[in-house]
């Protein structure tokens, strides 16, 4: 049994002999070694060059070094022309297969399935089953539309949209008592009790 290698050479128990370590040149299946490690072949999906392995987007193979690889070069189609999985879409493909890509649920950005999201388009939140606009910026509101910045339609009760869907406000008056008031007996009237400002 041999206890080390020559430099550049590996122990092989199963053959008991000193083989050349091609995966010292990254991605080398074969190999032989004179002066120095000659890559004679690549892993499969890597192409030798200048004693160099590299991989190929767009050979419709997916090795280690790409996200995806959908066998073509083209944008656009969730496997962008360098191989990385491109927002809006998820890839499925297994090393030495054809990538295939497939779009995320609607409004979302990042997902590895088509039932499930990790990150919504801005303005937009994931509730366990879509992306829906996220009113939570603008303090009680309710019901909100993000097609022109984010604007407020409806409230919680006891609070009502401003003027330009801002923001939600609250009055005293009527009749509906919230966080911020000590009462609310329905009038803006002092000495009843409950005063024009809503403090007892
Ligand atoms: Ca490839
Ligand atoms: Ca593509
Ligand atoms: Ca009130």
């Amino acid at each position: 049994m041999c206890l080390s290698c020559f430099t550049n050479y590996t122990y092989s128990i199963a053959n008991n002999t000193c083989t050349i370590d091609c995966s010292l040149v990254n991605y080398c299946a074969s190999c032989n070694f004179t002066s120095t490690i000659n890559c004679l072949t690549c892993l499969n999906g890597f192409y030798l060059s200048s004693n160099t392995c590299s991989s190929l987007c767009g050979d419709g193979i997916l090795v280690s070094t790409e996200q995806c690889d959908d066998h073509n070069t083209a944008n656009g189609d969730g496997c962008s022309a360098n191989c990385t999985i491109e927002p809006k879409y998820y890839c499925t493909g297994v090393i030495n297969s054809t990538s295939a890509c497939l779009s995320c649920l609607p409004l979302c950005l990042t997902c590895t399935n088509s039932s499930s999201c990790n990150g919504c388009e801005v303005g937009y939140t994931y509730n366990s089953t879509n992306c829906t606009i996220d009113c939570s910026p603008i303090k009680y509101c309710t019901l909100c539309d993000f097609s022109n910045g984010l604007t407020c339609t409806s409230c919680l009760i006891g609070y009502y949209p401003n003027g330009n869907l801002s923001s939600c406000f609250y009055t005293c008056g009527d009749g509906i008592r919230v966080a911020e008031e000590q009462c609310d007996d329905g009038n803006v009237t002092d000495n009843d009790g409950c005063s024009s400002n809503c403090t007892l």
